[in-house]
């Protein structure tokens, strides 16, 4: 159907007839959406069941991936890219007088993930199924994704998204192999057969039903499967208040948790994460019987993958299955349990550390809090034997301590496999966060770094650099992404530069273009496009880059001689609802906007926009259309990033600090080529452990400092002057938790280098091509080879390319 384009338009417009009932005439643009997806959809039925059916029958070990969150973005362009069928369907659809594009911005972005997390998720099984490697997603079906993003004066509002109004093309909702959940309720114990035995009553039933959606490999047959659950009533009772039972089910699968890296103790959530486990786990328990009996064998088999702590009840979930319905003794399942099991952390910040109190816990889920208990018994068990005596040390390690469940810790006892997301964290994780556990099982720990897939953030994002690379290169590097490094060999060339200068230049009018029409601001295609889109928070700093932005102000309106690189200062950033601070500061980047975008002298040389309702398809725009990436994170506190990495591959430079992947990047493109600036990891430790740093002391000494902070609440911005005070707080009577003052002089400094250095066109061209080179050991390719080999153990099935 797909084969040539006159095949596919005759396909086309039957579907077309077929599906709506229409001619091309008639048809909306949701028709033509409509349409298109359920032939793409049917063109790969037969790969799907076939790889399903090698995935039987070579019955090799697979992996599954238990994520919270899956933040997908768009899926028809990507899958028409990954089938190779794009231009086919371009050009057919072109003679019918309909373009793709228009097509694909009908489509809305399943939103279902915060950041980086949730994006990772997403990148992973992308290159799972490019690598041909048997590895499934599972995550929840929100039925309202990460809530859409207004912005009413200057203040964020939140409307609930609504992914699914018009349906789901790319789901397939399978009844047939829906599964019992179980809460509430009691255990009773009994002891028959010479064995203790455990019975579950009372319970409430909740269904779960599995809505599988297709993963296409790019340029290979491989279609592998991410199963999203919904959560149904299972039956009503007759003396049931069936309307509220009925919705206080579904309220499981209502909503997404619009929260990244604060731990919301909401006990809907504790639900959420046992109903995806739970599910999850006799999903596949019962897919393994099919073919294998002996569950001792499951961990030769199946990996389970617990992406962050939410999915961490996979542990004694498992447990519960192998021992209460499968019969293996507490020894025999633990041994399975934990060969089986393997974890990320993708945080330390200690807000974001899941500890569920017990009161919420026990009631919830009797069983498996009983199985928590016993693992933590015998965990502490060995402690003792291990550090007789040592009562507070064992305190600090064990699961339940002081009324709560803390999941990291029994993520990490239960796991073969413990990994952090770039050096740096992973380091962190060892020789600070998580000591303890790494002195007693120093073989369970290891990195890997994380990675994006190219073919969503370079091959779909920017067509127009993928050309060029390809014609300088040719295209092997789009299987083999390390092969961008050949790109080395031209950099100095002045035809490529030029060219490369021309793409990026196209970008940035495709963006300056969306800024018009979006924010009714006219920007500067010469500028430097400078960017900072990333979830909004402390940690991140998007407050230093404001201040450093009211420094440029300042100085623009004190000195008339003064003269800099124009640039365009461009954020996007959504905030958690409840969190105060964070919704203060994209007040404070509006007033800012209004005040440097209305000064007619500041304005000539300096704008800020801010583009609201940041998610993955208008971050499609964004990242080729970057001179600058921000990436100034308090060392330490950023896990890895990935929005660094999507900024690189698109030829931008990073400003960043020595955190996370940055530290990575800046080796693998030469100090040269990025620009690092403030206090490392080490010296944010010191100062953390001895206490000594004053931010008024350079609020004080810095009159640069003290003029930006004073603007916050000496009515500069705005009449109220109240307005900004907590922010001004945060930064001098809270004493600057993330040393923004502290890094304030050497942002200045690193700033103004960059500056400089756009003005040395052929020079910055060179080093914006170097980063590209580079980017290839970033490809989630990478980082999932490494998880296969090293973590999972599982290789390719059936290679057809
Ligand atoms: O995970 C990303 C990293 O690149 C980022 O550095 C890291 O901040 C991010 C609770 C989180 N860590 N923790 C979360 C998300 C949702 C939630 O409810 C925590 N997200 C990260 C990928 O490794």
């Amino acid at each position: 159907m797909f084969s040539n384009k006159e095949r596919f338009k005759k396909g086309y417009l039957k579907k077309l007839e077929s599906l709506c009932g229409k001619g091309i005439e008639e048809s909306t643009i949701r028709d033509q959406y409509h349409t298109l997806g359920n032939m793409v959809r049917e063109y790969i039925s037969t790969k799907w069941i076939e790889t399903n059916e090698l995935y039987r029958s070579e019955n090799k070990k697979q992996v599954y991936y238990l994520s919270i969150e899956f933040l997908l973005g768009r899926l028809l362009g990507q899958n028409l890219l990954n089938l190779e069928i794009k231009e086919v369907v371009e050009e057919g659809l072109h003679d019918l007088g309909i373009s793709l594009s228009e097509i694909e911005e009908c489509e809305s972005d399943p939103a279902l993930g915060n950041g980086g997390l949730g994006r990772l998720a997403a990148c992973f099984i992308d290159s799972l199924a490019t690598l041909n490697l048997p590895g499934h997603g599972y995550g929840i079906r929100y039925k309202h994704g990460l809530f859409d993003q207004k912005i009413v004066d200057g203040y964020q509002v939140e409307l609930p998204e609504q992914w699914l109004r018009h349906g789901n093309v790319w789901e397939v909702r399978k009844p047939e192999e829906a599964i019992k959940v179980f809460f509430w309720g009691r255990v009773e114990t009994s002891y028959d057969n010479n064995a203790l035995s455990f019975k579950h009553v009372g319970a409430q039933k909740v269904l779960a039903v599995p809505y599988d959606m297709p993963v296409i490999g790019y340029q290979v047959d491989t279609v592998n499967t991410l199963r999203l659950w919904n959560a149904e009533p299972s039956s009503l009772g007759p003396n049931q208040d069936t309307l509220s039972y009925k919705r206080e089910i579904e309220a499981i699968t209502d909503y997404l948790y619009p929260d990244d890296t604060h731990d919301e103790g909401k006990i809907l959530r504790l639900k959420q994460q046992y109903f995806l486990v739970s599910s999850s786990i006799q999903s596949i328990i019962a897919s393994f019987k099919k073919e294998n009996q002996n569950l001792r064998e499951l961990h030769h088999s199946v990996a389970i993958h617990i992406n962050d702590t939410h999915p961490a009840m996979a542990v004694p979930e498992l447990m519960r299955i192998l021992m209460d319905i499968e019969g293996l003794t507490w020894d025999e399942a633990w041994e399975v349990t934990t060969n089986t099991l393997s974890y990320t952390n993708h945080t330390i910040l200690s807000e974001a550390l899941e500890k569920w109190p017990i009161y919420l816990f026990q009631p919830l889920l009797p069983r498996i809090y009983m199985i928590i208990e016993e693992i933590n018994e015998r965990f502490c068990a060995e402690l003792w034997d291990h550090y007789p005596g040592e009562w507070e040390r064992i305190e600090h390690m064990a699961i339940i301590a002081h009324g709560l469940v803390k999941m990291a810790h029994l993520a990490i006892v239960g796991s073969n496999s413990i990994n952090g997301v770039a050096k740096i964290h992973s380091d962190i994780l060892k020789n600070r966060e998580m000591k303890s556990f790494y002195d007693i099982y120093p073989w369970k720990f290891n990195n890997k770094t994380n990675g994006i897939t190219h073919r969503r953030w370079l091959l779909k994002a920017n067509p127009e650099l993928t050309s060029l690379i390809t014609e300088v290169i040719g295209d092997e590097w789009k299987r083999q992404p390390e092969k961008l490094l050949d790109l080395k060999r031209h950099i100095y060339h002045p035809e490529l530069k030029e060219r490369f200068a021309a793409v990026k230049r196209k970008r940035k009018e495709i963006l300056a273009k969306e800024i018009a029409d979006k924010n009714g601001i006219i920007v500067d295609i010469d500028s430097i496009f400078d960017v900072q889109v990333k979830r909004l928070h402390a940690y991140k700093r998007q407050l230093l880059n404001v201040l450093h932005i009211m420094y440029l102000y300042n100085r623009i309106k004190e000195d008339a001689n003064y003269s800099i690189q124009p640039r365009t200062f461009i954020f996007g950033a959504k905030a958690s609802p409840t969190y105060y601070y964070a919704k203060k500061v994209i007040k404070l980047i509006h007033s800012l906007a209004d005040k440097v975008n209305n000064d007619p002298r500041v304005s000539q040389v300096i704008k800020v926009i801010f583009m609201g309702n940041y998610r993955v398809s208008l971050a499609e725009d964004i990242f080729p259309a970057a001179d600058v990436s921000e990436q100034i994170s308090t060392a330490s506190k950023e896990a890895s990033g990935t929005g660094n990495m999507k900024f690189m591959m698109n030829g931008a430079l990073t400003v960043g600090t020595l955190d996370g992947a940055n530290i990575e990047i800046m080796e693998e493109v030469g100090r040269e080529n990025i620009f690092t600036f403030g206090l490392t990891a080490g010296e944010v430790q010191r100062y953390e452990e001895n206490g000594r740093y004053r931010s008024m002391e350079y609020y004080h000494h810095d009159l640069r400092i003290r003029q930006v902070v004073d603007q916050l609440t000496n009515g500069f911005f705005s009449e109220d002057e109240g307005e900004f005070e907590s922010i001004a707080d945060s930064l001098l009577v809270q004493n600057d938790q993330y040393f923004l003052l502290r890094d304030f002089a050497s942002y200045i400094d690193v700033q103004e280098r960059v500056g400089n250095a756009y003005q040395n066109r052929d020079k910055w061209l060179e080093q914006a091509l170097i980063n590209i080179s580079h980017s290839g050991y970033f490809s989630s390719d990478r980082t999932i080879q490494q998880y296969a080999d090293e973590i999972w153990k599982i290789g390719p099935v059936g290679i057809r390319i």
